[in-house]
């Protein structure tokens, strides 16, 4: 399964024997090359880049390394390899041979799903489009830099689907991702978290920690899929998607480090007077990240997620290694919900409940993620926790949109909050200070003081190593 790169489109799925799918998405190309030069990365067009690009989707198909402007980079279709006699692992269909061409009666729920994991791809590259003006290092400039072309590529993977499977509705919408913008007024990106702004490398960081993270989960489910192709493509995105949560994880240890480090060097609590972010103020960002990401699951109970388990579009995580009969018919699950002024767990229909079932998944993997963080704090002999706030806790989306909660889930009145926010989330005035840090250092090997230098280069390369070279 080696890529072609010869082509004017590097694919694994043999583009040119279908010359009309080519010159369709040949035609696509050059809109998606304008929307990167307006809304990809700023001021970054001349600049050589030390990035990877896959050279075949098998494990080890990642060691491609070189130098190359972004603008130049081999954006691709790359399918995992197709397992002969896969079949629908769940739902109404369980047992059929899985679909290698869209189901007609499900055209419609399948193309909605394909639209909205693709609509927050190239959302997050127009969120991060400013941070390279102020990388806190040529390491992280390239890293961020990595993390955008790919969800440049993933943008790709659902326009490949669309455009494929979907005739000229695929088309359309196709053309629309390209038309949405993070933030826009008028034609916002469809998920609010993907119309937030980035504003900061802390934000960046917590995004690609908790945002990409339900990246993860969702392309997980949808890698379960009876539609092949789709599986197959979330199948490869997730190996890209590992660098990104890596990028977040590293990111605000690093941060959180470095304020150890200015609280035992100094002997004082006043981090932000030796330019570094303190720990209650890191706390607030990642309560904020969290809450935004946690909505992006939906709301506790779903008919559409019911009825795209059953229909068998999109599973649970590790459907397959679940062990239950994959149908869920007569099957409860315990979903929080608000009764009174009072949080309860109540059991509901396992069906209408995947979509706690995966917010479920996902807070328990960010928790081994705050942990390490919390062993850094540990190390550093300081008395401190960071803490997962409670899903009741600045909700959008879901039962607990209607009322507000403490960070540990007591709900309190609208008076309470206004009176309170300002210490659970960031405010205007710790926003205006972690912005102050923002500074770009570019000389190679060098840090920025408010984060701590990484563990170690990428793909080996020493820290000091030239990730970027501007020309
Ligand atoms: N914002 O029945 P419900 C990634 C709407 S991130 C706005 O719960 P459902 C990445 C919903 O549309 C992963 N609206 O909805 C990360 C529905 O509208 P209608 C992206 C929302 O469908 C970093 C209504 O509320 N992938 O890859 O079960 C960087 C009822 O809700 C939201 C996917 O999301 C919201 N947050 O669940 C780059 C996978 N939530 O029908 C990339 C595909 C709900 O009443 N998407 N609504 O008009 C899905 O599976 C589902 O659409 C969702 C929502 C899980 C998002």
């Amino acid at each position: 399964m080696s890529i072609d790169y010869q082509e004017k489109i590097p694919n694994n799925v043999d583009l040119s024997e279908d010359r009309r799918l080519q010159r369709a998405l040949e035609k696509w190309q050059p809109g998606y090359q304008q929307w990167w030069a307006e809304l990809g990365p700023e001021e970054s067009a001349q600049m050589d880049v030390y990035l990877r690009t896959a050279i075949s989707v098998e494990p080890g198909g990642w060691a491609n390394y070189g130098y190359v402007k972004m603008p130049e980079y081999r954006w691709g279709i790359f399918l995992s390899p197709a397992e002969e006699g896969r079949l629908v692992n769940f739902g109404a269909h369980k047992g059929d041979p899985a679909w290698q061409e869209v189901p007609g009666e499900y055209r419609a729920e399948l193309r909605r799903l394909i639209v909205t994991q693709g609509d927050t791809e190239p959302a997050s590259v127009e969120q991060q489009r400013h941070l390279g003006l102020t990388c806190p290092s040529l390491y992280d400039l390239r890293n961020l830099f990595q993390v955008n072309v790919e969800e440049g590529r993933h943008l790709w993977a659902m326009v490949y689907l669309l455009h494929a499977h979907f005739g000229r509705d695929g088309r359309e919408e196709a053309e629309a991702m390209l038309e949405r913008h993070s933030g826009d007024a008028d034609k916002p990106r469809i998920l609010q978290a993907f119309n937030e702004p980035t504003p900061d490398w802390l934000s960046f960081f917590m995004f690609t920690f908790f945002t990409d993270r339900d990246g993860k989960y969702q392309l997980a489910s949808l890698a379960e899929s009876g539609f092949d192709p789709l599986s197959r493509t979330c199948r490869f995105m997730l190996t890209e998607e590992a660098h990104h949560m890596f990028v977040g994880e590293t990111g605000v240890g690093r941060v959180v480090q470095r304020a150890c480090e200015i609280m035992n060097e100094y002997k004082t609590e006043d981090v932000r007077k030796y330019g570094g972010v303190d720990l209650p103020t890191i706390q607030k960002y990642l309560n904020f990240h969290f809450s935004v990401s946690v909505d992006l699951f939906g709301q506790e109970l779903s008919t559409n997620a019911a009825n795209y388990y059953t229909m068998g579009l999109k599973g649970r995580f590790q459907e397959s290694k679940i062990d239950d009969d994959h149908l869920l018919g007569d099957s409860t699950y315990s979903v929080a919900e608000i009764r009174g002024d009072e949080v309860v767990i109540g059991d509901q229909s396992a069906l209408t409940a995947i979509n706690e079932r995966l917010r479920d998944d996902y807070i328990r993997d960010c928790q081994r993620g705050v942990d390490k963080w919390n062993r850094v704090i540990r190390e550093a002999g300081i008395d401190f926790e960071l803490k997962i706030p409670h899903r009741a806790f600045h909700r959008g989306i879901g039962a607990f949109s209607e009322i507000k909660a403490t960070p540990d889930g007591s709900v309190i009145t609208e008076a309470d909050w206004d009176h309170r926010h300002g210490d659970w989330l960031p405010t205007e005035e710790d926003r205006a200070y972690v912005t102050s840090l923002m500074e770009a250092v570019t000389e190679p090997g060098k840090v920025a003081g408010w984060i701590a230098p990484p563990a170690k280069g990428i793909n080996g390369q020493p820290r000091e190593f030239e990730y970027v070279r501007f020309n």
